[in-house]
Order: C-alpha cells, then structure tokens, then sequence
C-alpha cells in the first residue's frame, strides 16, 4: 500500500519521465533539421527509452492499487546554439532527473515503503548509466571539435550509439 505522499511524488516522476522522452524527441526532430541524421535517430531513440522509463513507474503506481496520473507536460526547448550546446542541456536535464530520482528513495526510505525503495533501486543504476552516456558524448564532442568535418564524426559516433541502443533493446532479457 503506497501513502498519498510516496503516489504524489511518484506521479511526479511520471511526468518528469514523459518531459524527457518529449525533450528529446524534440532535440531529434533539431538535429534532423541541422542534417545531423546520427543524432536524430541517437536522440529520437532515447526518447523511446524514456517513455519506457514513465511506464514503469506506470505500472508500479498501478498494481500497487495507486492511481498513475498524468498532468500538464512542459514544452520543451526546440532551438539550440550547437550540437554542443544541446548535449550540455542533456546532461544538465539527466543531473536533474537524478537528483528527483534520490529525493524520492529517500522519501520511500524515511517511510519505510521499502518495496518503493526496492522498486527505485533500478532507476538509481539506469540514472548512472545515462549520466555516464551523455558524460561521454560531450568527451566525444570535445575531442572531436566541432569546426570543418567535426561536426560529421560527432554525428558518426552519434549514430554508432544508436545502432548500439538498437541492438541492446533488441537482446533477449536472460
Ligand atoms: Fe529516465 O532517464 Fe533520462 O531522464
């Protein structure tokens, strides 16, 4: 049995999680736009991940005998300076996301919901992950540079990370 507090918070992180998914469709839809067609598939991608992401908090409101609720969803920001500045939102959004995702364990902690906080643990090792992804797209765009061809490896390694997103999500689960 979920409180009205912990249902309250975890409706929240539900609509934190179906922001980022339109973020980055959106940033997608940018990238196409500039011919940057790695970074489209690369963030278009993503955005499906993150759907994944709200509806597994869904789910847990849900058969926990909570009602899941959607609420106003931000617009996104559609224009950015560069590519650079773009990831720079990115990590910055995913640093915030992170920190929603502690405050809500430590909610589930402080009440003692240890299934909320059972439930949580996979959302504290996935907010790791990507930190750490979007942390090495911004090394990669760093190196690479972004004058002359730079700006066509960037998108290069950005689709690779897509292709290998692609193929992870099309592994059987063990
Ligand atoms: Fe849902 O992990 Fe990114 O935001």
């Amino acid at each position: 049995m979920l409180s009205a507090a912990i249902v309250e918070m975890l409706n929240e992180q539900i609509n934190l999680e179906f922001y980022s998914s339109n973020l980055y469709l959106q940033m997608g839809a940018w990238c196409d736009q500039e011919g940057l067609e790695g970074g489209a598939a690369f963030l278009s991608g993503h955005a499906e991940e993150e759907r994944s992401h709200m509806t597994r908090l869904w789910g847990y409101v849900s058969e926990s005998g909570g009602l899941p609720k959607l609420g106003a969803i931000a617009e996104p920001t559609s224009e950015f300076e560069s590519i650079k500045d773009l990831f720079d939102q990115v990590f910055e959004h995913e640093v915030y996301v992170t920190s929603r995702i502690n405050a809500l364990v430590q909610a589930a902690f402080d009440e003692k919901d240890m299934t909320t906080f059972n439930f949580l643990q996979w959302y504290i090792s996935e907010q790791h992950e990507e930190e750490a992804l979007f942390r090495s797209v911004l090394d990669k765009i760093k190196v690479i540079g972004m004058e002359g061809k730079g700006l066509y490896f960037i998108d290069q390694e950005l689709s690779k990370l897509a292709d290998q997103a692609a193929a992870a999500e099309a592994e059987p689960v063990a």
